[in-house]
Order: C-alpha cells, then sequence, then structure tokens
C-alpha cells in the first residue's frame, strides 16, 4: 500500500496541482482487502456484447394504484462470465428486486402513491464507510436509505430529505417524518429516475444499485413522429469496477488519508454497464427507435457517438421534457444525473453492427486517459436487421418545432445569487472534499427564495473539473456561460465575479457567450465547466404556474448540490428555504 502511496504521491506532485493521477494496481492484487483511490485493480476482462440489453420491468400507476417498494439485498449477474453480483436493489419484492429497480410509469397530473421500505438487515454496509465524511450514522447500525425523485415538483417530506433516512432497525435521521411518498406528477411528460439520498453515504447507496428510472407519460396519445412501444427503449447508465468474483470494487483506502481515510473524491469504474449488464447489445430493425437514458454514474461524464457516420443523433429532450426543437448532432453528452431523449434511425445503417461509444475524459473535460481506458470507450452495441417486406414503416418525419415555445421570462425584478466552487487541499495537494461558497451542509441556509420569484443563480467554477449541478423542485434554463481566467485565479486569486465585474481583483477578460448544445432545454442538472460562469434562470414556481398543489414553504425544505456522488457526501451541497412573500 505504500508503494502505490508514494507513486500517488509523486505523480500528483508532477502533474498539475489537484489532478491526482492514476496508478494502475497490478492484475495479481485482485485478491488483497484494500482497494485504493484511483489506483484500483482493473477488473476481469470480459467480453463485450454478449449479453442482451435487459428490458427492465414495468410497473404502471394507472387506475390509482398505490405501491409499495423496498431495497433488498441481492444477487444479479452483470455478465455472461461474471457470478452473480452483490447489490441493494429496490422491487416489490425481495424476489422481484432488481438492478436498476422497476420502472415506474406514472400518468402526468395524476398523483402516484409509494411506500419505500428499507430491507437490508447488514449491520454494516457493504462498502466501507468514510467517518470523516459526515453521515447518517446509525446508532443500532444498518445500512440507511432515502428515495429522491430526481427531477419531481413533490412536497419536501416526499422529497427525500438527506436527514431523513431510515434504517431496517428503526433509527431514522432528524428530519424523517414518513415512508409514504406522493408525488403529484403536474409537470411535462418526461424521464425523471428515482435513487437514493441518504447523508453521506450517497455514492455508497447508489453504486450499490440503488437506482431505477420513472416516466411521467402524457395523458393523451403521443404523436405518430415520436417512436413508441417497442421502438421507445430505455438506457440506464453506470460504470462500476468489479472483481474477478463478481464483487463490487469499492476503494476502502482513500486518497489523503490523513483528512479522510477512506474518501475518494471521483469513483470511476472501468466496466459499462447499461440497465445492468455490462456492455449488453440490442438488436433492432431497420428504423427510428426513441432512446431515453440517465447518467447513474458516481462521477464519471459519458461523450457519446456512433461508429458511424450514416446515421446520429436527433436530440428532442433533456431532463424536462421534449426540446422546442430537435438537435441533429454527431454526439451528445451525459454528467452524472443528466437525462437525454434522442432518436436513432437506423434505416440508414440496414444489415450493419453500431457500436455507441464513449469518448469523454474523466474528470471531465481535461480529464486523464487512464480514467478512460479502452473498456469505458465502449458502452454498447446495435445489431441492425436488413429491411423485411413485413416490417411496419418508419415513423413519420420529425417535425422542425415539437412544442409549443415557452414564454419569455422577465429578468427584471430578479434576484441575482453568486456561487463559488472551491476544490480544497491538503498539504499534499490532495483534494479533501469541494464546497458551495466556501460553506458546507451544516451551515445555516442562505438561499431563501420567495416562493413565485424569480432568480439568476451564477455557478463560479473555481475547481479544475466540471461540477453537475442540480437545484431540487424545480427546473431552470441556462441563460448564458461566460469564461475567466482559471490561471489568473490560481495564481493571483480574484474575490470578485459579480455581475461581470471586471476591475482589479477580477479574472473576468471576455463577454458571457451562448450556452453549449448540452445546456439546452429544461434542465434540473447542468454542467458547471471549469473556468466558467454558468448563469441560470430559476423560477420559483410550479411548471404550470400558480400555487404548488403542496405546501412547498414547509420543513424540511429542499436543497441544491453536485451530482458527483462523491462531491456531493462530502460538503458539495446546500439546503434550500423556500418563502412565501
Ligand atoms: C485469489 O483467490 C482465488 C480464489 O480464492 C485463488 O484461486 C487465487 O490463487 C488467488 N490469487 C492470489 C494472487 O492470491
Ligand atoms: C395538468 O395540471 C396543470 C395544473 O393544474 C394544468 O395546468 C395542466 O393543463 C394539466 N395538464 C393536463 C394534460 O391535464
Ligand atoms: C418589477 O418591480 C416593479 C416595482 O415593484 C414593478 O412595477 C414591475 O412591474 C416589476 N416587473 C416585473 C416584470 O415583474
Ligand atoms: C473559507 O472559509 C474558511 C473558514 O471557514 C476560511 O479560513 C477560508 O479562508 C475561506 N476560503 C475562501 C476561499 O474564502
Ligand atoms: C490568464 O492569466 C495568465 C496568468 O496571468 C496569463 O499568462 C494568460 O495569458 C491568461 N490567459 C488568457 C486567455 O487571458
Ligand atoms: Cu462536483
Amino acid at each position: 500500500m505504500d508503494f502505490f502511496r508514494v507513486c500517488v504521491l509523486v505523480l500528483a506532485w508532477t502533474c498539475c496541482l489537484f489532478h491526482p493521477r492514476l496508478v494502475l494496481a497490478d492484475a495479481d492484487d485482485s485478491n488483497s482487502t484494500n482497494s485504493i483511490c484511483q489506483a484500483m485493480v482493473p477488473s476481469p476482462k470480459l467480453e463485450m456484447f454478449v449479453d442482451k440489453l435487459p428490458k427492465l420491468r414495468k410497473i404502471s400507476f394507472a387506475n390509482g394504484k398505490k405501491l409499495t417498494i423496498g431495497v433488498y439485498k441481492i444477487k444479479q449477474k452483470l455478465h455472461r462470465d461474471l457470478p452473480p453480483t452483490t447489490l441493494y436493489a429496490y422491487g416489490t419484492t425481495a424476489r422481484t428486486a432488481s438492478y436498476p429497480g422497476p420502472t415506474l410509469e406514472a400518468i402526468q397530473n395524476v398523483t402516484s402513491h409509494i411506500r419505500w421500505e428499507n430491507h437490508i438487515h447488514d449491520k454494516e454496509h457493504m462498502f466501507t464507510v468514510d467517518p470523516t465524511v459526515m453521515w447518517a450514522n446509525p446508532k443500532k447500525g444498518g445500512v440507511p436509505m432515502v428515495v429522491h425523485l430526481h427531477g419531481a415538483e413533490t412536497a419536501a417530506v416526499s422529497d427525500g430529505y438527506p436527514d431523513a433516512w431510515y434504517t431496517a432497525f428503526g433509527d431514522t435521521g432528524h428530519a424523517y417524518t414518513t415512508k409514504d411518498y406522493q408525488y403529484p406528477n403536474q409537470q411535462s411528460p418526461t424521464m425523471l429516475w428515482y435513487h437514493d439520498h441518504t447523508f453521506g453515504i450517497t455514492r455508497l447507496n447508489i453504486l450499490s444499485g440503488m437506482a431505477g428510472l420513472y416516466i411521467i407519460r402524457p395523458k393523451e396519445k403521443l404523436p405518430a413522429w415520436i417512436p413508441h412501444k417497442n421502438y421507445e427503449v430505455t438506457l440506464f447508465l453506470q460504470d462500476k469496477a468489479l472483481y474477478n468474483d463478481g464483487r463490487i470494487n469499492f476503494p476502502t483506502v482513500g486518497l489523503s488519508l490523513r483528512n479522510h481515510p477512506h474518501w475518494c473524491p471521483e469513483y470511476f469504474g472501468d466496466v459499462i454497464l447499461v440497465n445492468g449488464k455490462a456492455w449488453p447489445y440490442l438488436v433492432v430493425k431497420p428504423r427510428k427507435y426513441r432512446f431515453r437514458l440517465v447518467n447513474g454514474g458516481n462521477a464519471r461524464v459519458f461523450e457519446l457517438s456512433l461508429s458511424t457516420h450514416k446515421t446520429g443523433f436527433i436530440q428532442i429532450g433533456t431532463d424536462g421534457g421534449l426540446l422546442e426543437k430537435p438537435m441533429y448532432v454527431s454526439s451528445l453528452i451525459a454528467a452524472p444525473a443528466e437525462r437525454l431523449d434522442f432518436i436513432i434511425d437506423f434505416s440508414l445503417v440496414a444489415g450493419e453492427d453500431i457500436i455507441l461509444k464513449n469518448s469523454a475524459l474523466v474528470p471531465y473535460p481535461d480529464g486523464d486517459p487512464a480514467f478512460t481506458p479502452p473498456s469505458t470507450q465502449s458502452i454498447m452495441k446495435f445489431k441492425v436487421k436488413k429491411f423485411d417486406k413485413d416490417d411496419a414503416p418508419n415513423s413519420p418525419a420529425i417535425p422542425a418545432m415539437l412544442r409549443k415555445p415557452d414564454p419569455v421570462i422577465s429578468l427584471e425584478n430578479a434576484t441575482w445569487r453568486t456561487n463559488t466552487m472551491i476544490e480544497i487541499a491538503d498539504e499534499d495537494d490532495f483534494p479533501t472534499g469541494s464546497l458551495l461558497s466556501n460553506l458546507t451542509w451544516m451551515d445555516p441556509v442562505t438561499d431563501i427564495p420567495y416562493l413565485g420569484s424569480t432568480e439568476i443563480w451564477e455557478f463560479i467554477n473555481l475547481t479544475p473539473d466540471a461540477h453537475p449541478m442540480h437545484i431540487h423542485l424545480i427546473k431552470f434554463k441556462v441563460l448564458n456561460i461566460q469564461p475567466f481566467n482559471l490561471t489568473l485565479y490560481e495564481e493571483k486569486g480574484c474575490h470578485r465575479f459579480e455581475h461581470s465585474y471586471r476591475g482589479p481583483g477580477s479574472c473576468i477578460t471576455e463577454d458571457p457567450v451562448e450556452p453549449k448544445a448540452y445546456h439546452a432545454g429544461w434542465k434540473d442538472t447542468v454542467i458547471a465547466l471549469p473556468g466558467y460562469i454558468t448563469r441560470l434562470v430559476l423560477h420559483w414556481s410550479p411548471e404550470y404556474g400558480g400555487e404548488f398543489p403542496f405546501d412547498a414553504t414547509a420543513k424540511p425544505g429542499y436543497l441544491w448540490h453536485c451530482h458527483i456522488l462523491d462531491h456531493e457526501d462530502n460538503d458539495m451541497m446546500r439546503p434550500i428555504q423556500m418563502l412565501r412573500r
């Protein structure tokens, strides 16, 4: 272990200050009990594209069904040649629990009721908890859990507040009130996802399997241009590192041993799983398919492309629903928790095999090739069938406008909130955490928006990495992004960023520019690039205007945080308390 510690140290010194380098441990070490952060043993070599893409079980809320979903300890095969993997997974029963959990299908404007139960009877988590990172820490042991429906407009008591956790042994967090959650679904049809949000161990719980998809379906029939039924495919992406015996490899040894002996700044796995299988394949007909994708990984950003130039992606939606106009692109970017809704026309590649590839370097965007070994550059394969005279015709052309344009929101009286993102490091320059405006989760609430108000939020990213920022309760749009000189900041420090200020103490050198393509549409999670100010327009109202169908000012309130789970767990998370004017 000392050897790796020294290697990491030397490499970190010789490279840029804050990016620790990856040192691959020897595969012979695969039986060792220590797994070293950012120097994990490579996963076993597994043949790609041998497993079929799993079709996730669907449960519909039609006819007012009330569901009970528990978390259970299960075993599931993640690849043909691997023994079954132990997971904590959601399901209506222990027998049907799966990773990812069942896909829940709600209907727009029809409330869904779910009772979320904890059936994990392990006294200790299957992964190493770092007690120096503040966490739920239940008195009687066990695995605490609490469920957040990501992207949902819902009451705070149903939002999965980090301190509202509970165990199977009766311990609860101080904000716990109920296991019975309600989701009004009064928002545009889109794909959300449910996942764990427990204080300080979200990274462990989601990696262990606690995640699933949730689709809000429209009441009315879909327009004919949207491929549906057999031609709609959901894709849940996650990267994991695995041992030969099928176990998930999560670091037991941290990077900054003095400060956080077990916490790793970013978890990157070298096995890419889709719907719970490593590098699966899907047989498709030579026609259009709609794909609804979420990046459920801890820290890895995916940049998707196809192994052909004959067809590409037609992006039709993002986190919050349909885009106004389709985007014809050859690559798509999804940071943790972001959703993509896109169409691929396979009629242009009948009879061919197409690989869905990943080219993002991580930590995103400048990254390190060592965290992006060849195994992470393939995601899955599409085996496109030849034309058959009995095939139904392809779906009709995609219209130039997908929906009514959004009304323009006036920024006249908007409140500005300026937030910095900083990375803190120990004496050896190993990251020990990241903070929002230099505050921790435990600091008193400072973001107290009025119901119905409009705000402009600025994320000033002073770290070397992109952070996918997630705000609960509402959706937002990106106003603009503005570059500043990060080198100047690192050398001299800058303390004034407000309103594009450019005088002494500022590092801003250029005007704001148009947001990137991946910033388009209604978002609940947004990539804040390093060296940029990312400005958002937030409207603290329900999507359809008027009043929320619940009291949004009620306790315990909401939150915003980085969706790199390893950051979120280590204080890159802040509370929000809504206020009535
Ligand atoms: C690791 O464990 C496996 C199974 O227990 C065993 O066959 C193998 O020899 C071990 N390898 C080393 C390097 O100890
Ligand atoms: C859903 O409910 C909202 C708020 O009551 C309303 O404005 C909207 O028109 C409804 N949509 C549908 C499709 O019923
Ligand atoms: C902004 O505030 C002023 C003063 O209260 C008010 O007259 C004006 O209508 C407001 N503008 C908008 C767009 O709300
Ligand atoms: C952050 O806060 C700490 C005290 O909590 C202070 O020592 C430090 O200088 C602050 N850093 C920045 C960049 O403001
Ligand atoms: C940023 O600041 C550094 C240090 O002062 C300087 O060398 C560099 O030219 C600046 N870069 C830009 C794009 O202005
Ligand atoms: Cu982050």
